[in-house]
């Protein structure tokens, strides 16, 4: 029996190479090893305010990209959060075992409760008990995410131990997997802060229906400082953060890509990022052409997934409304 991966993308902003090179690329390459499910969490994405025509879009967008990237409905269930109702009625019986100070500790919530202000929504504050139950109503062995959500995984496991305490064994504890490079991608603009999909400037991100002009001019205005030297120094965000995205697509060793660009300038090692990260979205770019070509497809394939999802999660949700008393 292969074991089981579940993770989760939210379909808001555009899908950046930050989501990709520390999340998405894991998931195609790790399917042949795992039973694997991937889920468009449409439900997190309402925790801040949306246009409801944009949202919709984009969770077609997002399942085109996931498939374009090589995530195989074939092997891999692929669907969309809303479309299976059990994870709703889970997070609100697991509402009533999380203790407020466990969601209080969540640092993911003080930066975005900061950035909401009076706007700060019930949902924001709850997402991760949402977040615990898209994973514990499938047995999940393994979460393979960005080092930022790994706080959330951890409280979906403490919650599933306190459960299994109470009630005795029911969920599988979960463990976060974490890649060992890039599994943190800065924004271009600003190299202290994650590139992320909620911030809206137009150097912040590349993004994976970037052209290569776009691609091009996003890295060479790229935030660097006024060294010249090429070299993974953590002290030095901005280049440190391109070698990092350099490495993570090459896959080259460190000393290798310092000596590859010893005596050389800023400029001409963005030129051979800006070549190296183009040609890495190529065959993506021209599978998600040919994917959305097809009217109706990306559809059809998220109704397939919830199909198979479903049953998965309402068996997990009637043995734990059993165990509680529920029904
Ligand atoms: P936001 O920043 O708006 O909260 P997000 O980009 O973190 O959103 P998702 O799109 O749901 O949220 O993230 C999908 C996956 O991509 C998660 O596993 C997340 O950890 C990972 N990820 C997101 N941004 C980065 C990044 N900058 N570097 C590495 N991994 C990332
Ligand atoms: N919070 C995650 C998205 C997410 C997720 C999940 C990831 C929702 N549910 C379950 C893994 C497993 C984020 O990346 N922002």
């Amino acid at each position: 029996m292969k074991k089981r991966v579940f993770s989760g993308i939210k379909p808001t902003g555009d899908v950046h190479i930050g989501r990709y090179l520390g999340a998405i690329r894991h998931w195609v390459s790790m399917q042949d090893d795992y039973d694997n499910i991937f889920c468009i969490v449409d439900m997190h994405a309402i925790t801040v305010p949306q246009d409801p025509r944009v949202l919709n879009a984009k969770i077609r967008e997002f399942a085109g990209l996931l498939l374009a990237a090589g995530i195989d409905p074939e092997r891999s269930i692929v669907f969309m959060q809303s479309h299976v109702s059990a994870h709703a009625e889970l997070a609100w019986i697991l509402n009533c075992f999380i203790p407020m100070g466990w969601m209080y500790r969540m640092t993911q919530f003080k930066e975005k409760a900061e950035k909401e202000k009076e706007q700060v929504s019930v949902g924001l504050f709850d997402y991760p008990s949402l977040m615990a139950a898209d994973i514990l109503l499938y047995k999940t062995d393994a979460v393979p995410v960005g080092e930022d959500q790994k706080q959330h995984v951890e409280l979906a496991r403490d919650a599933a131990q306190r459960f299994n305490n109470i009630y005795g064994e029911t969920f599988v504890l979960p463990e976060p997997l974490i890649p060992d490079v890039g599994a943190r991608i800065m924004g271009l603009d600003d190299p202290t802060k994650k590139m992320s999909g909620s911030e809206m400037g137009a150097g912040h991100s590349i993004n994976l229906l970037d052209s290569p002009d776009m691609i091009r001019s996003k890295i060479m205005k790229a935030t660097t400082d006024s060294r010249r030297d090429i070299l993974f120094d953590e002290s030095r965000p901005g280049i440190f953060n391109l070698l990092t995205i350099y490495e993570t697509i090459t896959g080259e060793e460190r000393k290798d890509i310092e000596a590859k660009f010893e005596g050389k300038g800023y400029s001409d090692f963005k030129e051979a990022l800006a070549e190296t990260v183009t040609e890495c979205l190529r065959p993506l770019q021209e599978r998600y052409r040919e994917l959305t070509a097809e009217p109706g497809r990306i559809d059809s394939i998220l109704k397939e997934g919830a199909a198979k999802a479903r049953p998965i999660a309402e068996k997990m949700l009637a043995e734990v409304k059993k165990k509680v008393g529920l029904g």
